[in-house]
């Protein structure tokens, strides 16, 4: 029976950056554990945590997957994750379940900019972890390289607990530093280990590699530094049960080496997380009490009551939602009822499965500790609790906010409502997208991380959902604001026959501060515009802000204060006053020097050594504020803000710039003003804009 105990199950999530073969060791890992019976590879498409048609065709993660091998008498789950930066916060909802980090290096390009990301996101989880320098069989592999990339960017604590037995073409296997014995493969592909004697070559190298070990487990401790002094070494136990500690202390992230696609060193590493690593009822997880709000932690026992937190939500039109989830504590039992703590409703549970990829096992419960998911769930979406009332609550996921809209339009006339919904079920599965309708142009926007991202989108909705939709070129978010304070009057009076309409109303406007939005403040005394039409005013004032002023975007960060009207005891009304304020607005704009803002992105540039000039150069040209620079061992880190109209086009151009061996991570800061030159083509844009649109209309 596949029901495993906390003290035998270990959740690690494969993190870092694209291409750096997260995928292809999870590949290996499965294979060698037995659990499949090839060894699948990324570029045939045959792995078994990319097996969604999008990934497949661009060989690329771009969903977090569940898998488990089997090892040593240890469920070894592994959470395959995207390294693709817009696809950064699945990797972070991966970490939020998984008790270590296996950051997977490439053994050519070292450190590189997502892998600085998933480390950060590792240090604010508190997570153990070990560093995979895999790719070790490609040309100009270095241990030396990478580890001095490593430790320049996170520090001595990354230490080799094994060091390779070859190099690039000649990498056969590794020679492990606690054990001090050698293990090497056909790299071949095959699972065929041959343990033996450190070879007489190495035996000075290993021997210098264990000794760094050993100080650094000592130091790690106080106990074992006193008695590191007073004999010079530790004993084997010593080293061992202090490694442990030292890993869970995260005093020692310890390194590996493997090639992925070769199927060497990949036993070995499995032997170290299953030693090395903590169990889920090693640690505790934080928790708040639902009906206190107090702060508890959870630990993973059977005996507690149940609580589960689902990390993950699929989307699938034929079999429906599938939630994947860990239990924190208690068990969780197939064909029961739970309570979905978060949304306050009952849920009913079918039948629980351990997910392979995309295969499904069913079981009859799972335990404390222990990851798996359940199909077709009524109200619950990704970061709920699943726990009896007067339980305890997980904190949310927190999802990016999207950085870059498209507006889309529908291949076929009829589509629309068909789109809207399908992009409702693919935000269940990936919360960092969003979908709205743009206030001024009506058109359907797209959100999402970037430019792939949107794409990827795009393309499962029409395989998931067959729904197609046209891209058009993706619009800056800018917005307008004002930058003088002034008083003004807004009017509305028409005289129809019967009844007439009549509104008036006196403003003032001034500035707020970046980011504060929009305040109304009714600051009447008496009864110059009646009670129940002042909130028509401030309607009125909403509707023109979200049309805009110079150009259309909407209009922030400015405060109204209504201060005086008049009114008709016959002849107002709620529209009149709507109107009156729209009015006033517009009165207003006229004299408070209105401007345009426009994103700034926070960007982070990884790149050889070499390039750095020309990237500067390139950057400054792009209006960037350099904030700072770095070298990484052979790599030149770039911190710099850039507005995001300068940035979309900087994927093409870092690639062809540096050969592919540049990367870059980019995120919204702030806003802030448009160079006033360039405000004067961007309402030459937009007037040409609604010009079009006229004549389209006619
Ligand atoms: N030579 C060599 N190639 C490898 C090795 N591991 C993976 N690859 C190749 O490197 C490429 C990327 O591997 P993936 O496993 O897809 O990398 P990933 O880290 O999952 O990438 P993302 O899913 O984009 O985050 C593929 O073409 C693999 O075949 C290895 O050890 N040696
Ligand atoms: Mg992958």
């Amino acid at each position: 029976m596949k029901v495993y105990d906390a003290a035998t199950v270990r959740n690690v999530a494969l993190v870092g950056h694209s291409g750096a073969g997260k995928t292809q060791l999870a590949s290996a890992i499965l294979f060698d554990a037995g659990m499949v019976n090839r060894l699948g590879k990324v570029d045939d498409g045959t792995t078994v945590t990319d097996f969604d048609d999008e990934e497949i065709a661009r060989k690329h993660t771009l969903a977090s997957s569940l898998a488990y091998a089997e090892w040593n008498k240890t469920k070894v789950n592994l959470i395959d994750t995207p390294g693709i930066a817009n696809f950064l916060a699945d990797a972070q909802a991966a970490l939020r379940v998984s008790d270590a980090a296996l950051v997977v290096v490439d053994a050519v390009s070292g450190v590189e900019v997502q892998t600085e990301k998933v480390w950060e996101a590792a240090d604010a989880l508190e997570l153990p972890r070990v560093v995979v320098l895999n790719r070790y069989d490609r040309e100009r592999a270095s241990l030396d390289r990478s580890l001095e990339s490593l430790h320049a960017a996170f520090g001595r604590t990354v230490v080799p607990i094994q060091i390779p037995i070859g190099n690039e073409k000649t990498f056969k296997g590794v020679i492990d530093l606690v054990s001090m014995k050698a293990f090497t493969f056909e790299a071949d592909g095959s699972s065929t280990m041959v343990e033996g004697p450190v070879p007489a070559g190495s035996a000075e190298a290993a021997q210098a590699s264990r000794e760094a070990l050993i100080e650094m487990v000592a130091e790690a401790d106080d106990q074992l530094m006193e008695k590191f002094f007073e004999a010079g070494t530790l004993t084997q136990d010593e080293l061992v049960s202090g490694l442990r500690k030292a890993v869970f202390g995260r005093r020692v992230c310890p390194l590996v080496c493997t090639s992925a696609i070769l199927n060497v060193g990949i036993q070995p590493m499995l032997d170290a997380i299953v030693q090395l690593l903590p169990t889920p009822a090693d640690r505790e997880c934080k928790a708040v009490h639902a009906k206190t709000g107090a702060e508890v932690t959870v630990a993973a026992s059977d005996t507690a009551p149940y609580a589960a937190f689902v990390w993950k939500t699929v989307a699938d039109p034929f079999a429906g939602r599938i939630s994947m989830f860990r239990v924190m504590s208690g068990v969780l039992r197939s064909d029961s009822t739970v309570y979905n703590l978060t949304r306050e409703t009952p849920e009913r549970l079918g039948h629980l499965v351990l997910l392979e990829g995309k295969t499904q096992t069913d079981v009859p419960e799972i335990k404390a500790g222990d990851l798996g998911a359940v199909a077709k769930l009524k109200d619950t979406v990704t970061s709920d609790t699943l726990a009896d009332k007067g339980g305890v609550r997980f904190a949310p996921i927190v999802f990016p906010e999207p950085v870059l809209s498209y507006a889309m339009e529908p291949r076929s006339r009829g589509d629309e409502d068909k789109i809207s919904s399908s992009l409702q079920r693919l935000q269940e599965e990936d919360p960092s997208i969003r979908s709205s309708r743009d206030p001024q142009t009506k058109e359907l926007l797209l959100s999402g991380q970037g430019q792939v991202h949107i794409e990827v989108t795009v393309a499962k909705l029409k395989r998931r959902f067959g729904v197609e939709v046209n891209l058009k070129p993706p619009r800056i978010p800018y917005r307008e604001t004002i930058t003088a304070s002034t008083e003004a009057q807004g009017r509305h009076k028409k005289q129809t026959g019967g009844h007439g309409q009549f509104g008036d109303c006196s403003i003032t406007m001034e500035p707020l501060p970046r980011g504060a939005d929009f305040e109304f403040v009714d600051e009447i005394f008496g009864g110059s515009i009646p009670q129940q039409f002042r909130p028509a005013v401030e309607k009125g004032i909403q509707d023109a802000r979200l049309r805009g002023f110079l150009a259309g975007y909407p209009v922030v960060d400015f405060k109204v204060t209504l201060v005086d009207g008049k009114f008709h005891p016959v002849d107002s009304n709620e529209l009149s006053f709507r109107m009156a304020g729209r009015l006033a607005f517009k009165d207003g704009m006229s004299r408070a020097r209105p401007t345009i803002l426009e994103p700034i992105m926070n960007v982070e540039i990884y790149a050889p050594n070499d390039f750095a000039g020309d990237l500067m150069g390139d950057l400054n040209g792009r209006r960037g504020r350099i904030g700072g620079m770095d070298t990484r061992g052979g790599m030149t880190v770039i911190k710099a803000q850039v507005p995001m109209a300068e940035m979309l086009t900087y994927e093409q151009q870092l690639t062809s710039a540096t050969g592919g061996r540049g990367s870059y991570h980019m995120e919204y800061s702030h806003y802030e003003e448009v160079p006033s030159h360039l405000q004067t083509k961007i309402i030459a844009a937009a007037k040409a804009e609604k010009a079009g649109e006229a004549e389209e209309e006619e």
